[in-house]
């Protein structure tokens, strides 16, 4: 196992810049799981990342790859498919990178219905620039900008994913490896925009910001958030606060951009033959 996934690393590039502990790790090693077992062919792949720590994954890779600029990923990704429709555009950002600066480009590549493949490693704050909070950091928590607790609430970027009408949107933690990898595969099969917010934990500025102790810990707090979609809409709205529905909470067909842009080609062709 460890030879099929070291194979789409960058040799030469290890180790890794990441902290002990990071969840970043586990999420490189998902993604080649997942394009291991589909059987891709890495040359048809481009991956492409924005400015943070979980955006470092696209350089460890052996695709071709983006290093953008910080919240700009999924428009580079965009401009990439257009240019080349028959690349398979691969993403990975940050709760930062993709939510906040990232943003607008999030739910427009979402409505338009780009055939991309997203992974938001979610982390609840800005890792790479030393902890501060992003708009996934819960209520009441620690970081360099929040030094009596966060007075904001976050929100779900997958209800976001959903409202832009993303077909495919799922959710699962660091602590649900092989789950994890079943969605990514799911996400990277689809045809459009798929995209999964992967919980994750960064020990040295979340977890010591907020004395959550060892990246053991950290990781096990997800087993108390993230509550199976299943038994989650079964609950109260009062008993949903802090928790986050976990697996697949959207998978729907639609035509996507370039589908509807060929058939707009093929029409005006046709009427232009037929004057
Ligand atoms: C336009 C711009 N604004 C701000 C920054 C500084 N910056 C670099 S990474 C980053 C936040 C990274 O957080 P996130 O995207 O959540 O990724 P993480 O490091 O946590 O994986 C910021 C604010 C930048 N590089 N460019």
């Amino acid at each position: 196992m460890r030879e099929q996934i070291l194979k789409y690393f960058k040799q030469d590039k290890l180790p890794h810049v990441f902290c002990p502990g990071c969840g970043n790790g586990e999420v490189m090693h998902a993604m080649a799981q997942a394009i291991d077992e589909l059987g891709w062919d890495p040359t048809q792949i481009l991956i492409v990342g924005g400015i943070g720590c979980s955006s470092r994954i696209a350089t460890y890779t052996i695709f071709d790859s983006l290093h953008t600029l910080h919240g700009r990923p999924v428009a580079f990704a965009v401009g990439a498919k257009l240019a080349n429709p028959n690349l398979k555009v691969i993403i990975v950002s940050g709760d930062g990178d993709a939510s906040s600066i990232g943003g607008n480009h999030l739910i427009h590549a979402a409505r338009r219905n780009m055939d991309l493949t997203l992974f938001i490693v979610n982390n609840y704050t800005y890792g790479m620039t030393g902890g501060q909070y992003s708009p996934t950091t819960p209520l009441g928590s620690f970081t360099t900008t929040s030094p009596c607790g966060h007075v904001e609430e976050p929100f779900s970027i997958t209800d976001l994913l959903v409202g832009a009408g993303a077909p495919f949107v799922a959710r699962t933690g660091t602590l649900y490896f092989n789950e994890l990898v079943k969605l990514m595969k799911l996400a990277l099969a689809k045809n459009g925009f798929a995209a999964i917010d992967i919980f994750t934990q960064c020990p040295t500025n979340y977890g010591r910001n907020n004395r959550l102790g060892k990246p053991i810990d950290l990781i096990k707090t997800q087993a108390s958030i993230l509550v199976p979609k299943e038994k989650y809409d079964l609950l109260e709205p009062g008993d949903r606060v802090g928790k986050f529905a976990r697996g697949v909470i959207q998978d729907v067909e639609k035509p996507t951009f370039l589908d509807h842009y060929r058939a707009c080609i093929l029409s005006t062709r046709k009427a232009v033959h037929h004057e």
